[in-house]
């Protein structure tokens, strides 16, 4: 079974995330997706809940998983016999950043980089973005699922 990783931090899942998770389970029998736990950064959902929010977006795809990981990406990789990583490229201000990422990765361990061109009508939708919207109280249906909108609304006005 072919298997590829999809990671992020998800923070929280965007439409985004869902165009390239959903082209990449297209490409692949299997597709893991990887929730970084991030230790280091704050985030507005814990991986737990991240988790959550993916496996109810991705049910209709059949053929992902979705789990957290921590420490490497590339171990994260070997573990679940995965030799492809999926991401999404939105341009310039993400390639610089993800093509250094996925040499260092090639290096490591062999495993290898495919990039998935944002969809163009998706390409000013962000994690930090939707936050900082949420925030502000302003409608989110055009950035995330809507599950999603209304459980980063609510966590967002649990924290004021
Ligand atoms: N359209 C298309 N793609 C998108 C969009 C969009 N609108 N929004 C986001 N994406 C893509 C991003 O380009 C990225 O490829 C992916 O979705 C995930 O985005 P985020 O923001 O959720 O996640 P990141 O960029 O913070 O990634 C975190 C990781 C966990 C992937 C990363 O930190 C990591 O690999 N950590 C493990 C440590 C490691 O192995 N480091 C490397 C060696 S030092």
């Amino acid at each position: 079974m072919t298997t590829a990783v999809c990671p992020g931090s998800f923070d929280p899942v965007t439409l985004g995330h869902l165009d390239v998770i959903g082209r990449s389970a297209a490409a692949f029998e299997h597709l893991v997706v990887a929730v970084g736990r991030n230790a280091g950064k704050r985030s507005l959902f814990t991986a737990a809940e991240r988790v959550e929010l993916l496996v109810e977006v991705c049910a209709p795809f059949g053929n992902v998983s979705v789990e957290e990981f921590d420490g490497l990406l590339v171990d994260f990789c070997t573990a679940r016999g995965a030799t492809v990583i999926c991401k999404g490229l939105r341009g310039a201000s993400d390639t610089d950043y993800e093509v250094q990422m996925a040499q260092l990765n090639r290096r490591l361990t062999g495993v290898e980089t495919l990039f998935l061109p944002t969809a163009p009508e998706l390409s000013f939708v962000s994690s930090t973005r939707v936050r900082e919207l949420a925030a502000y109280g302003a409608d989110l249906s055009d950035l995330v699922p809507p599950a999603v909108a209304a459980r980063t609304r609510a966590k967002v006005q649990d924290g004021r």
